[in-house]
């Protein structure tokens, strides 16, 4: 017997997954865990007909010659199939989009970094010209479109659009899909969140503006990540953790959003047993303190930033100074010879001021023979090598500059100018 089947929570993606890699594997049977997420619940309550299944109870996983295992590849996260981890005649084939390491051995495996698993089935359904009806585009995009966040999460690929574009061709139903998708938001989720804002607070750590909320929730809450979601937006924080209490089980939930991507939720959330993307993640604890929870955030979030990129992996240094007497004049031709918008004036390595194109406006053609120090900027809006790329980037924003000295101990180490940045926004980093 071949069985197909999933992670447990089976969100649309998984159940995509599933249904998408049986046109593949027409003989396997599909199974299904017992917990599915709300909106799969309600989505197989209508169309159970269309996709028939069976659950982990209705089978013998000792008949199972070959398990066809789709959006994960962890046998903690399957459901009723701990029997078939040590038999060495079973066939295991994965497909699945996740890149972090997992504990299942399989002898064919299709793993590509894409935003959901089921562009990488749906790729091949394509590839086969195997017919799909209205009714699995719809489901197939409705897994696409959960996991890329509507092709909006910084994880998405050309993959995943072309994939939706060739679902959308065979008339994928887009009000079927924005029914579906709509998240569970009710009066409970509306209280969690309520509860929460009550209580909002907001920490510094590493220049990122992070909350932090303890909540405790009876029993099953559904939509507890939608609202983490909205308390982050809300709150207006570089990333936001609800660290949930389950009210009567030994269970804390804790989940995390990101809005930058260079404070990675998916490796906080990894480092204590959980999962996720760079902007988004969860973890199940069980017996833990809540207090000491929060603790372990902060202390990973600190770790997390020193391994992300900093200034000074981006700074240029040496940088070119001019010092305080420099005449004006001189300035302006070096300014020319450089192809520089600006300079930082130094004496010795320490900086004093900043003299930029802009300057010059206010000079008169007597002034030109006039010392730097006259007209240099001597507010300094300057940033410490440790920070991180975003903290830039706002200063320049805020300030609308296109260059920051990099001060170390008050001596000036390097410049991080806005090409830097972009460099980074668009992924352009030199070799490392
Ligand atoms: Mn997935």
């Amino acid at each position: 017997m071949e069985v197909i089947t999933t992670h447990k929570n089976t969100d649309f993606d998984a159940l995509a997954s599933v249904f998408s890699v049986k046109i593949l594997y027409p003989r396997a049977m599909p199974v299904l865990p017992n917990s599915l997420n709300p909106n799969v619940r309600a989505f197989l309550a209508i169309h159970k007909d269309l996709f028939p299944f069976n659950s982990t109870k209705d089978i013998d996983p000792g008949d199972i010659s070959r398990l066809i295992v789709v959006d994960t590849h962890n046998w903690g996260r399957l459901d009723g199939m701990d029997s078939l981890k040590d038999r060495s005649d079973l066939s295991i084939h994965v497909w699945d989009h996740h890149q972090e390491p997992g504990d299942m051995k399989a002898d064919w495996s299709c793993s590509d970094p894409l935003g959901a698993t089921t562009t990488m089935v749906v790729r091949r359904i394509e590839e086969e010209n195997a017919g799909i009806s209205p009714i699995q585009a719809s489901l197939f995009l409705a897994g696409i479109y959960e996991d890329t966040g509507n092709l909006t999460f910084p994880s998405t690929t050309a993959q995943d659009a072309k994939a939706a574009a060739f679902l959308l061709e065979n008339k994928a139903d887009l009000s079927m899909i924005n029914n579906f998708l709509r998240p569970v938001y009710g009066p409970k989720q509306k209280d969690v969140l309520f509860e929460m804002l009550k209580n909002a607070k907001r920490l510094k750590i590493k220049g990122y503006s992070i909350s932090v909320i303890r909540q405790k929730v009876d029993g099953h809450t559904p939509g507890l990540a939608l609202v983490v979601d909205m308390y982050q937006d809300i709150v207006n924080v570089d990333a936001a953790f609800g660290i949930f209490k389950v009210a009567k089980k030994d269970r804390t939930i804790v989940i995390g959003r990101s809005g930058t991507s260079d404070l990675n939720i998916g490796s906080i959330m990894r480092s204590m047993g959980g999962g996720g993307h760079p902007t988004a993640g969860a973890a199940m604890l069980k017996a833990v303190n809540p207090d000491a929870v929060e603790k372990w955030i902060i202390e990973l979030i600190k770790g997390n930033q020193q391994a992300s990129v900093q200034i000074s992996d981006l700074m240029s240094f040496p940088v070119f100074t001019v010092s305080p007497d420099t005449s004006m004049k001189d300035v302006a031709k070096l300014l020319r010879e450089k192809g520089c918008s600006g300079f930082p004036v130094a004496e010795g390595d320490r900086i004093v001021g900043v003299i930029s194109r802009r300057d010059f406006k206010k000079v008169s053609s007597k002034q030109l023979n006039s010392p730097v120090k006259t007209f240099m900027c001597t507010a300094i809006i300057k940033i410490e090598p440790g920070s991180s790329v975003v903290q830039a980037a706002r200063l320049m924003i805020k300030h609308d500059i296109g260059r920051l000295p990099v001060v170390k101990e008050d001596r000036l180490i390097g410049i991080i100018t806005r090409t830097d940045t972009m460099r980074y926004y668009y992924d352009l980093l030199p070799d490392q």
